[in-house]
This record gives structure tokens, sequence and C-alpha cells, in this order.
């Protein structure tokens, strides 16, 4: 047996004494935090989010917060997507670029007010980032990583749980809009939002020292709805077509390879981070394509992280990112990051270790 020592490298989240006190059995690191990644019971964990409804600490989406005269500018340099229509309580996914044009993040931007932004990070240190570019373009904004931690209600019933808690308003929640309200004196904003296809809000809770309240209080209300705890569940997210950044791209990925193209804009304005590269990347065609492979055998596969070569033909056109075993198709399903002009439909070869496993290409998402 070992344990694993929190420390301010390894910062436990707010809703961590309720994930233990759920029976967590396992954990990984996220914006050096420590995030549940399970509760010893795979299959259920993933029908819950299917069938019914589950929560998720997902504490480790760190909100960046941009305060000040230039918070909106400073979005607009960072993000390489027309922000001069988000209003106030929106929320836009985006695709943070280097000047190469490379993603280096992909969060969720939340406009709070003219003067105030959250960028709700996936796992890369943009704090510095964004600190830097903010001082190099002498802008007047504070940069700091807010005490704002996201608590997921994922699955077909969560809208059923979520308006119990917070009234029939929530059902009117547009993708990614967001409302600041408060709880038995929690302060919290209610998204529509979340890591899965299935439906479902986040509850950003913006009291540290209020997790295990507002655990409760979600755990409670979802009773009638058979509630369960869970997390960011990775055979889902992939049968969905949903990108991890850093599972799924490398240094040189850029947005068009990955889906993420719509989620670019190429006439904003020059000083905007990337968008030079991005607008040379579209007009010569990006170099490679993110689509879905489906590995031919029927034994489940361990969750895979490591990417394995894709061949065609005795050359390899491209890379397996992440794969698993999903439940509903039966069969081990990944995403397959190939060489632009290798279509859907295309017969390829895994090099899984050596194991030569016969594959299909085919479009996203799998269901
Ligand atoms: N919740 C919050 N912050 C986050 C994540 C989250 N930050 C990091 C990471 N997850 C961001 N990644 C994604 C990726 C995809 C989606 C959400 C977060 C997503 N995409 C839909 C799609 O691709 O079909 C819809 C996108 C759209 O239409 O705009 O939902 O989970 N707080």
């Amino acid at each position: 047996m070992y344990s694993i020592m929190p420390s301010a490298r390894l910062r436990p989240s707010p809703f961590f004494n309720a994930t233990v006190a759920e029976g967590v059995t396992s954990f990984t690191t996220y914006n050096n935090m420590l995030m549940p990644t399970g509760y010893g019971r795979p299959q259920e964990e993933y029908w819950r989010i299917i069938n019914g409804v589950s929560m998720w600490d997902v504490a480790v989406e760190r909100q960046i917060q941009l305060q000040g005269r230039d918070a909106g500018r400073l979005a607009q340099i960072l993000a390489p997507r027309d922000l001069s229509k988000c209003v106030e309580g929106q929320g836009k996914y985006v695709a943070l670029c280097n000047h190469a044009g490379t993603i280096i993040n992909d969060p969720i931007l939340l406009k709070l007010a003219d003067d105030r932004y959250w960028l709700s990070i996936a796992d890369s240190n943009i704090l510095f980032w964004a600190r830097a570019i903010a001082a190099e373009r002498g802008l007047d904004v504070a940069v700091t990583e807010a005490d704002v931690s996201p608590l997921a209600v994922q699955g077909p019933k969560a809208e059923d749980v979520v308006a119990s808690m917070f009234g029939d308003w929530i059902r009117d929640l547009k993708y990614f809009w967001f409302r600041e309200t408060a709880i038995d004196g929690i302060p919290v904003a209610v998204a529509r939002s979340g890591w899965s296809k299935q439906g479902g809000f986040e509850l950003y809770l913006m009291d540290g020292s209020k997790g295990t309240a507002l655990w409760n209080l979600v755990k409670e209300a979802g009773q009638p709805f058979n509630i369960g705890p869970g997390n960011p569940n990775a055979c889902e997210r992939i049968e969905s077509g949903l990108l991890s950044w850093g599972g799924d791209t490398d240094d040189q990925t850029n947005p068009f390879e990955v889906r993420m193209g719509a989620y670019v804009d190429l006439d904003v304005a020059d000083d905007v981070i990337g968008i030079k590269a991005l607008r040379r990347i579209k007009e010569e065609g990006p170099m490679r394509h993110l689509i879905g492979a489906v590995l031919e055998g029927d034994e489940p596969t361990q969750i895979g992280f490591s990417w394995y070569d894709i061949v065609k033909d005795g050359v390899k056109i491209g890379d397996l990112t992440n794969h698993v075993w999903s439940y509903r198709m039966e069969k081990n399903i990944g995403f397959a990051l190939v060489s632009a002009d290798v279509p859907p439909g295309t017969d390829v070869v895994v090099d899984k270790d050596g194991e030569a496993v016969p594959a299909s290409l085919r479009d996203l998402p799998f269901l």
C-alpha cells in the first residue's frame, strides 16, 4: 500500500472529502490538483451517465480570471474566435493557440461582465501565459486563479435534478450559458455544459470552503433520480467525439486538425495570438485530421492513453490517440489522428506494441 500526500503540487479539490466519503478508488492529476477517476464500478458509472444522472468533481477545471478595464481585450488576444458579440452570461468553447497556431489549451470562456472573464481551462498552465501576454501588451488587467470549482451533473436526468434545486429557469439556459445565483447561502454559477453529450449542467462553486455542503445538496436532490458519483468518462466522451487536450493532441496540433475549425474566426484582428499562422494553415490545408477508428476483436482493451502507430500498406499514416472499450458498440474504438488525405472508410492496421490489429477508419462522432 502507498498513499498520496496532498501538497501545493497536488491540491485536493473542495469536494475531496465528499468524494472520499463516496468511496473514490482512483485519482489523476490535472492542473496540480487531484481529480477522481473512478469509484470502483466502471460499468455502473458509465450506464448512469447514459441512462440516469451522475455527479462529478471537476474542480480541476480551474478558472483563470481576467479582471479589469482590458479584460475583454486580453480575452480576444488570447482566443482566435470572434468574441465581439459575446454577452454577459454567455460561454464559448475556444482554442487557445500559441504563435505557431498550435493549441495550448481548449477552455470554455465565460463572460461574467465587461471587465471580468473566466477561462475554464484544461490541463496546462494558462495563468503564466495570460499574465505574460497582458504584461507584454501593456494591458490593464489582473490575471488570477479564482476560488471557483465546477461540480458537473451529467446525464439525461441532470436537468430535472438541477431544476429541483434552482428552479425551472435552468431549463431555458442555452449551451454554455450560465447565471450566478446561490443555494443555502452557497454562491454558485449554474451553466449548461459538461464534458459529455448526454446533457447536463455544471455548478461553479464560488466558495471553496463549501464543497461538502454543495456536494450533499446535489446528492440529496438527486436521490429520486438515483444519482451517483462518477467522473469525466473516457468511454462516453470517445463515443461522442469529444476532444481531450493533451490526450488527443500533441505539440504540433492546430484547431483545424482536431475538429475545432468551427470555433476559429480567421477575420479577428491581427493582434490575436496565432491568427496569422492559422490563416496560413487554413490556406495550405491542415496536414492531419482526427477521425474515428474501430478496432477488430471483441476483447475489451484497457483504456489506452499511449499513442500507437496507424499503418497502411506498411507506411505510418498517423496515430491512434486515446482508445477505449465501447460499452454501447461492444468494440474497441479510438481517435485516429491521420494524414489529411486518408478518408473515413479506409482499412488500416494499428501497431499495438508489436501486435498488428486491423481497424477501419470512420467519421466522428461514433454515436
Ligand atoms: N467543463 C468546464 N471546463 C472545462 C471542461 C469542462 N475545461 C476544460 C475542458 N473541459 C474543455 N473541453 C471541452 C471540450 C468540448 C466540450 C466542452 C469542453 C463540448 N463540446 C461540444 C462538442 O464538441 O460537440 C459542443 C461545443 C460547441 O458547440 O460549442 O461540450 O467540461 N467547466
